[in-house]
């Protein structure tokens, strides 16, 4: 395998934690300790490098995942600030899918937090090398270890320091690094830090950290375990090859400490992060670059060097009504010139190519190429979506989809102003094309328009965005649901449609019958008219007049589905009859053999799995079981229950928070239609009154 010199200096790394830990304010720390930026922006003055859409400036929480491309000490540095937030999990999934290392935030004072256990789920299912920073530790009666040790056990991760602060809350005055025995301290008001002596009440607990540190290097290659034994001690280079090798195996999470905010810890931080986790050269060793060839389906792999054929992956799209598409790339092979033309492998579509830029917050800057290993954002791609593989066309190749997390929270919604009805639908069609974890649907039945996503945070920015991006204001309520008709016996029924208002009159007659076919069979319709009761040319137009009846419904007002219509007997009149009589008549007919046919109302049955830690798998059964579900089945996984349930979906329809503070917001669930049934009778005569009474107010 190739390698690059280039790419060896490149270290891809997404920030990740979970919800407020401090990710952003750490990377805006970061850029400040490398010089990037004059002054440290805030989340409460809303000025950071990262949080800059104006939904992350005045919640204070990041929506999105921003990049921030700096350099430092030789090691060009991509950073990928992830939302925490659950409601954005899939944008910490995508980011996850283009690096080659983590960066774990966790917060002194905040803990592990079911955010930070899902997403660890998918950092260890990649298998990417990690390291540990504890945040907050400014904050009063903050202290690492018992955060670290939660830490390790949720995640059942070993963890080594290579930091320790320096006093604690309010007193935190800097850190120190175990391995070259100095201490870092901010200097108040500047980006300067100084390095010094390791004060004396630290001295010994820097020892033992030390000590820690030299045996956990050692132990990763027989050689190092043999010197260290012999003479208890390792060189600098001998600990960073243990290090950097107990980090990319993931024997072992190195671990830092100190406060965003305060700028404590982020100089031994940068080095840390240099020096332990891999470059895209080292990734591609641990995790080879595979896909399938999209024209012979075989394994495809490629080198991380700018002299293979280009491939990337798309990580995340804005998209701005004004200036149109930009689709962040991480390149994994090859190198792409500015304006070349290229491959979308995913959807088997040319792209012209664009200007390419490197990425810090919402700042762009142009650069003429890129190769393996960086990381770009390339503007005006036509049909690039986030999660494609874009590719050298002469030698295509395509990378596994990454699996999203799916919308599990929907709001009906429709414009204040009713002309505005093509612009909302544009202006959603292009936010979920920049946010493959919304949907938006429009129902055929209810006719409504649906937004689907992970939560009410994800839902409502979501709103935000399309007022300020596409100027339409909406408003949102719990989406209907399809419920259909049907009918259980055979009748039969006469429909006639006369009328004489002088001169030319009207006249329809027909005799139907109504059958229910099975489950799912949706309409048939015969004639059986035989002697030329009805002429065979006014037919077409009985089927015409049963399927508008049908749309109408019979018990109050929902489509018919499941029946089998037949005309089989009628009369005519040589003068007065017409097509539009036997419409009108084969409608009052149809309508007169479903009272009869003993109609009843059918409601969508929903298909539900809720993954759940196994202390309250029996409050989420409980809770399932009062919303009409039928459990299926309990299967383990880990340390969490899989409930496989039934359930309707009028019941489902705010399922998401109820689910939230059962579990405290541990679990996830997905669910997709299964089938429909027949909704219980007490029931069913509400729905119905209520849905007279929704027809009766439009109607007034
Ligand atoms: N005292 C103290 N506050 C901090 C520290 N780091 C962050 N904060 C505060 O914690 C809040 C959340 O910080 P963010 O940087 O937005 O956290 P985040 O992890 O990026 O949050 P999301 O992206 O929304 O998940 C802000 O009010 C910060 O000012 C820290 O080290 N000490
Ligand atoms: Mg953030």
């Amino acid at each position: 395998m190739g390698t690059d010199a280039r790419a060896d200096t490149i270290r891809n790394i997404a920030v990740i934690s979970a919800a407020g830990a401090g990710k952003t304010s750490l990377v805006e720390a970061l850029l400040y300790t490398a010089g990037v930026i004059p002054t440290m922006g805030s989340i409460a003055s809303g000025n950071t490098v990262a949080d800059f859409e104006p939904e992350e400036i005045h919640r204070k929480v990041s929506v999105s995942t921003a990049v921030a491309h700096f350099s430092w000490k030789g090691i060009t540095f991509n950073l990928l600030d992830a939302p925490g937030a659950l409601s954005f999990l899939g944008e910490a999934t995508l980011a996850l899918h283009a690096v080659d290392g983590v960066l774990i935030v966790l917060g002194a004072a905040s803990g592990v937090r079911t955010e930070l256990e899902k997403l660890w789920g998918t950092i260890a299912d990649i298998g990417l090398p990690c390291l540990l920073f504890v945040n907050e530790l400014d904050k009063e009666r903050t202290a690492i270890e018992p955060v670290l040790k939660a830490c390790e056990e949720a995640l059942d991760i070993r963890t080594v320091p290579v930091t320790i602060p320096v006093g604690s809350g309010g007193r935190l005055e800097g850190v120190v690094q175990v391995v070259e025995g100095a201490a870092y301290r901010p200097v108040a008001g500047s980006s300067k830090i100084l390095r010094g002596e390791v004060p004396a009440d630290v001295g010994s607990p820097a020892g033992e950290a030390r000590k820690k540190l030299v045996e956990s290097a050692a132990e990763t290659d027989d050689q190092l375990v043999e010197k260290y034994l012999a003479q208890s001690d390792l060189t600098e280079a001998e600990i960073l090859q243990g290090m950097k090798a107990g980090t990319c195996a993931r024997t072992f999470v190195p671990v830092l400490c100190g406060s965003a905010v305060r700028n404590i810890g982020t100089a031994p931080l940068l080095d840390a992060l240099a020096a332990y986790l891999p470059s895209p050269v080292e990734a591609a060793r641990l995790r080879p670059v595979k896909g399938t060839d999209p024209h012979t389906g075989e394994e495809a792999v490629r080198a991380p060097a700018a002299t293979d054929p280009f491939s990337a992956y798309v990580f995340k799209t804005l998209i701005d009504p004004f200036a149109g598409h930009l689709t962040y790339l991480r390149v994994m092979s090859g190198t792409l010139h500015a304006d070349a033309p290229f491959l979308n492998a995913s959807r088997r579509v040319k792209e012209k190519g664009g200007h390419l830029f490197t990425i810090l917050g919402k700042k762009y800057a142009p650069v003429p190429q890129v190769s393996a290993g960086e990381i770009v954002a390339i503007a005006k791609l036509k049909d690039t979506q986030t999660g494609d593989t874009v590719c050298d066309e002469k030698h295509p190749i395509l990378f596994a989809r990454v699996p999203l997390p799916k919308p599990v929270f929907s709001f009906a919604l429709e414009p204040k102003a009713k002309s505005d009805i093509e612009k909302v639908s544009v202006g959603l069609h292009k936010l979920v094309e920049e946010d493959p974890m919304l949907e938006f649907v429009r129902n055929p039945e209810t006719k409504e328009m649906v937004l689907g996503g992970m939560g009410q945070l994800h839902v409502d920015v979501t709103f935000e965005k399309l007022r300020r991006k596409y100027g339409v204001e909406v408003d949102i309520h719990v989406p209907k649901v399809p419920y259909k008709e049907t009918i259980r016996k055979m009748a039969q029924a006469q429909g006639k449609y006369k009328k004489q208002t002088g001169g030319h009159g009207q006249y329809g007659d027909c005799w139907l019958q109504v059958d229910p076919v099975p489950r799912g069979g949706g309409f048939e319709f015969a004639s059986k008219v035989v002697g030329g009761a009805i002429p065979r040319n006014f037919i077409p137009a009985i089927e015409k007049g049963v399927i508008e009846a049908m749309h109408g419904g019979g018990l109050a007002g929902f489509p018919v589905v499941d029946v089998r219509v037949t005309v089989y007997d009628g009369s005519y009149h040589v003068v007065d009859s017409s097509e539009m009589s036997f419409k009108i008549a084969a409608s009052m007919g149809f309508k007169k053999a479903m009272e009869q046919a003993l109609p009843v109302l059918l409601e969508p049955i929903m298909s539900v799995e809720v993954v759940t830690p196994d202390d309250v798998v029996g409050a989420v059964i409980g809770d399932l079981n009062a919303r009409r579900g039928r459990i299926i089945g309990v299967t383990a996984k880990g340390h969490a229950e899989m409930i496989h349930a039934a359930v309707p979906l009028a019941e489902m329809l705010t399922y998401a928070p109820m689910l939230n503070s059962i579990t405290g917001g541990r679990a996830t669930y997905g669910m997709e239609f299964s089938a429909y049934e027949e909704v219980p009778r007490e029931l069913a005569a509400r729905v119905i009154e209520e849905h007279k009474a929704l027809k009766h107010a439009v109607a007034l």
